[in-house]
């Protein structure tokens, strides 16, 4: 009886490296619960959508360290494994780097990663083990505020983020530093059907009701009443308790070195951000706004009392501006629409201020280690999305991952550019944006128009075509904050809010001028790539089975589509240039003498008699070892089809002469 089909741990190891051949190997091992397969030195982790027992285990751990990869079946530990003995062994700085779409377990895998490496150059001591458990700790911290459900996966993250982790010279952990990309700001004030809004919000509104304080303190309850909140119908996710991840994160940010006052701030600033959004106006006289009805202002009194600022001051904020003449300033009133603008960018910049302040407490907290000379960097970035709208955010996320394959020197890079540079222009609208955009890039081959389109345009990206809607690309570009906003805020009578708007010096740039975020965006990039560059880099791909997050589903074209573009295909090709496949000599002539059954009854040495087969039929360019032969692509499989079709045509004979004789 045959063995069951079990594939190979390393597809360079297959007899055949064409597609099918890697995806039916994929799918097999991905049916054993065997998430983890070598593609040469990449590892290819395919999303299991379920917890697979003892994957993670510490006694696994042990078995991983100092093993060489391909002595233990493949897995994030061995790969990590390898790039820690690199750095200890050759003082060189390495670098892990998981790649794959929006849902593919990037994050998972990062977390596996930072587990191991924890374990790795943990240490002995109790209270030196503080680095690593802060380190591990900011996780949660960080999900928490940066991550929500969107279409492709429950927990996405909205934000990138590249983790530096310093040893010493013993390659023990000495400290880390979290950099962290362009957060997504838009979700805090708009989100639809059927995503969420940032985890922390939830989370604050399902305080468990021991804590009855919280619910006293920031008038919350119910998720429904909130308009940032109920935007869509999906509060809850399945299989995560909320009231449970608010104690958790707050043990998180205990571990990361955040105070209670702290945590206390931070989560007032979350229920002021809610009640913010149910800030409602309605019209006054021909273009003024007021406060909508009384539940507005209710709101808007507890916005006050949580952000500790004037009530009036921030009324007037919200619906007026200043208009600086020669002579004198004037407060214009702003219409409904315009107060509802003003609002939301007031609740997006206090957001995106204090995420930026606990990335920034956090690295404080871990610090750093100015003697270590290597470090492991880890990143996980947000991964490619296309939505039915896709927009800014899309546009610099996949910009990201472009850059990341390598792939984008094919790419329109002048966008950004002339993004800023339409910015600049005062009488710019996103529809003159487009008009740029299609002239200056009307004959490149990545760049489409689409048909009548007036204000979308396509770019053709590594993963797949991207339709992008120009309408918010110059306001979502403009890092701009309103200076009646800055000025409520930098005089609140908390201190930790005060220290989120700094009054401004000379040194920064005035408030009310523009500055870009693309621009910003895209020189951190620049600066991500040229560490990466100086750095040893280890690659995991995350291949996202099925798009219904559901386990044990393969679904064969979208793994081939994120194995071509993921450049995965290309990897085996470049194998497949020298020479994938070998076989011991016995094996070989077992399996083919019967392409010509007369070597076998001369005497000969067994690489000879190989030598012979492959004369015979026609291949040359492969190559003889002391025991194996080494075959080039595609040979194992010319081999294989000459023997399907003689023994097609022998049973054709024999099929015949049975048939004769009846
Ligand atoms: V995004 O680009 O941030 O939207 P990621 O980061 O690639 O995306 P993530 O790691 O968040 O995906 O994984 C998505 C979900 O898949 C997780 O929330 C888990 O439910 C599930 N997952 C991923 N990896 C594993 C794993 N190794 N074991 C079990 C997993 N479940
Ligand atoms: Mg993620």
């Amino acid at each position: 009886m045959e063995a069951p089909d079990t594939g190979v741990d390393d597809m360079t190891k297959l007899s055949y490296l064409h597609e099918p051949a890697v995806l039916h190997n994929l799918a097999t091992r991905y049916g054993i619960k065997e998430i983890y397969t070598y593609c040469g030195n990449i590892l290819i982790a395919i999303n299991p959508f379920q917890a697979i027992s003892h994957l993670y285990d510490t006694e696994l751990m042990d078995s991983y360290k100092g093993a060489q990869l391909g002595d233990r079946s493949p897995h994030v530990f061995a790969i990590t494994d390898v790039a820690y003995r690199a750095m200890n062994n050759e003082g060189k700085s390495n670098s892990i780097l998981v790649s794959g779409e929006s849902g593919a377990g990037k994050t998972e895998t990062t977390k596996m990663v930072m587990r191991y490496l924890a374990y790795l150059g943990g240490h002995a001591a109790a209270e030196a083990r503080t680095v690593e458990r802060k380190v591990l700790e900011s996780n949660p911290v960080l999900e928490a505020f940066g991550n929500a459900k969107t279409v492709r996966n429950n927990n996405s993250s909205r934000f990138g983020k590249f983790v530096e982790i310093q040893f010493d010279a013993c390659g023990q952990i000495s400290g880390a530093a979290i950099r962290t990309y362009l957060l997504e700001k838009s979700r805090v004030c708009q989100i639809s059907e059927p995503e969420r809004n940032y985890h922390c919000f939830y989370l604050l509104c399902a305080a468990p009701p021991k804590s009855c304080q919280e619910i006293e303190k920031y008038k919350l309850g119910d998720p429904k009443s909130f308009h940032y909140l109920n935007q869509s119908s999906c509060y809850e996710l399945v299989g995560v308790d909320d009231s449970h991840d608010y104690l958790a994160t707050k043990k998180a940010m205990d571990i990361v070195g955040i105070s209670v006052e702290e945590q206390d701030a931070i989560f007032r600033i979350v229920a002021a951000i809610l009640h913010l959004g149910n800030i409602a106006f309605a019209l006054e006289g021909e273009d003024s706004s007021v406060l909508e009805d009384d539940k507005a202002k209710f709101h808007l009194q507890v916005t006050a009392e949580l952000l500790m600022c004037d009530l009036e001051a921030l009324e007037t904020a919200l619906c007026k501006r200043n208009m600086v003449t020669p002579e004198e300033v004037i407060k214009r009133s702003l219409d409904p629409l315009g107060a509802a603008i003003s609002r939301d960018g007031l609740a997006k910049t206090i957001y995106a201020r204090l995420f930026d302040w606990l990335v920034k407490k956090i690295n404080v907290s871990i610090g750093q280690d100015p003697d270590s000379k290597c470090l492991i960097g880890v990143l996980d970035i947000y991964g490619f999305e296309s939505f039915k709208t896709s927009s800014f955010e899309q546009f610099c996320i996949n910009f990201t991952n472009e850059k990341l394959q390598q792939h984008f020197n094919q790419k329109p890079g002048g966008i950004i550019s002339l993004l800023d540079e339409t910015c600049m222009f005062p009488k710019s609208t996103h529809e003159t944006f487009a008009q740029k955009l299609y002239q200056t890039f009307k004959d490149h081959k990545r760049f489409v128009k689409p048909k009548l389109a007036r204000t979308e345009f396509t770019i053709v990206h590594y993963a797949g075509e991207v339709q992008y809607q120009c309408d918010q690309f110059l306001d979502k570009n403009k890092d701009y904050i309103v200076p009646e906003h800055q000025e409520l805020l930098s005089t609140s009578k908390c201190s930790f809010i005060a220290s989120l708007f700094p009054s401004l010096n000379a040194e920064t740039p005035k408030s009310g001028k523009f500055s870009s975020i693309g621009s910003r965006f895209k020189l951190q990039l620049q600066q991500l790539m040229d560490i990466l560059n100086s750095t040893e880099p280890h690659y995991i791909r995350c291949i996202k089975p099925n798009s219904d997050l559901r386990p044990e589903i393969f679904e064969n074209v979208s793994v081939l589509q994120q194995l071509r573009s993921g450049g995965v295909l290309e990897a085996i090709r470049v194998k497949c240039e020298g020479y994938p496949t070998n076989r011991i000599f016995s094996e070989f002539l077992e399996r083919f003498s019967i392409l010509v059954p007369e070597v076998l009854k001369e005497n000969v040495e067994e690489n000879v008699a190989c030598k012979s087969i492959m004369e015979k039929v026609g291949l040359s360019n492969y190559q003889i070892g002391k025991t194996k032969i080494f075959l080039r692509a595609g040979q194992m499989a010319e081999l294989d089809g000459r023997k399907a079709k003689l023994l097609g045509e022998s049973a054709k004979v024999i099929q015949k002469q049975v048939r004769s004789r009846i």
